[in-house]
Order: structure tokens, then sequence, then C-alpha cells
């Protein structure tokens, strides 16, 4: 669901841009100095075996200006969340912070994209497209290489 995003967005990029003063320009002028410049790289999904799902990806940040993750939208599902792992147990969260060079992991086990009451199951091969939102830049467009069940590229 979306309905509360807007209004909390704004809120967090409030929190963020007061935060920030002091550390850019003084004539407070939007344009400061860097932008955040992100990519993407190892996204995939692990073929879900129930109407549920988890997404995993990596954003790298090489700009020198903090972003944040703040949501993620599929044509798959209309409940899609992002989720933290604390103490084996996920919770939804607001956003996840994608330092300044620097990257946001999410990796099983960990942080990770939640989709819930799916509309179709995909299979292993296919592709699930995402778009990923973000406090400061441009929403980005992934696809999800629907792996193995059990896929975890840490594991080796
Ligand atoms: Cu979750």
């Amino acid at each position: 669901m979306n309905r509360r995003t807007t209004a909390l967005s704004a809120a967090v990029a409030l929190a963020a841009s007061l935060a920030l003063t002091g550390c850019s320009s003084s004539d407070g002028s939007p344009s400061g100095s860097g932008k955040p410049e992100l990519k993407v790289s190892g996204a995939f999904m692990p073929k879900p075996v129930t109407d549920m799902a988890g997404g995993f990806l990596t954003i790298t940040n090489d700009g020198d200006t903090a972003d944040r993750l703040t949501s993620v939208t599929s044509p798959i599902s209309d409940d899609v969340t992002i989720h933290e792992t604390k103490n084996q147990k996920m919770q939804e969260v607001k956003f996840f912070d994608i330092p300044a060079n620097g990257k946001l992991s999410l990796a099983r086990g960990g942080n990770h994209i939640m989709f819930m009451s799916l509309k179709e199951k995909p299979e292993q091969g296919d592709k699930v497209s995402v778009e990923l939102h973000f406090e400061k830049s441009d929403p980005i467009k992934v696809d999800l290489p629907v792996e193995a069940a059990n896929h975890n590229p840490q594991q080796h």
C-alpha cells in the first residue's frame, strides 16, 4: 500500500534537509555540492514457493551525497515493502540509507525487498521488473532474474 508514502517521504526529505544544513552552501541553494550516483548490481529473486517473495540487490553510490531507498513498486504485487531482519525476525522499515561513496546491500538473512500477495508465481529463468524509488535520485527500473529457491550468491 502506498497511501502513506507521499507524506512520509516529504517528512523524511524535510528531516534530511534540516540535518544537512550547515554542510552545504550557505545561500540555501538546493543545488549544493554533489548528487548521489546510484548503480544497481547483483539483483535476483529466489523462486517463490508461496505467494510471497523476497528480492535482493546491491545499490552502489559513487556520489558524494547520501541517498535513501524509500520504496519499491512492481507489476507483480501491489504490496511491496522493504524489510530488515533483526534477531531473525523481519520488520518493515521506512527507508534504507545509501551512504555517500558507499553501498546498500540487500542479501539473504538481512535487508530485503518483500513482495506479498503475488499476482503470479514466476518460474526460474523469468524476470520480475521492479522500480526502486529514492529520496533524491530518480527512480531506477531493474529486472530481477528469478533464481532457484535456495539461491544465495554469498555462499560459495
Ligand atoms: Cu520480509
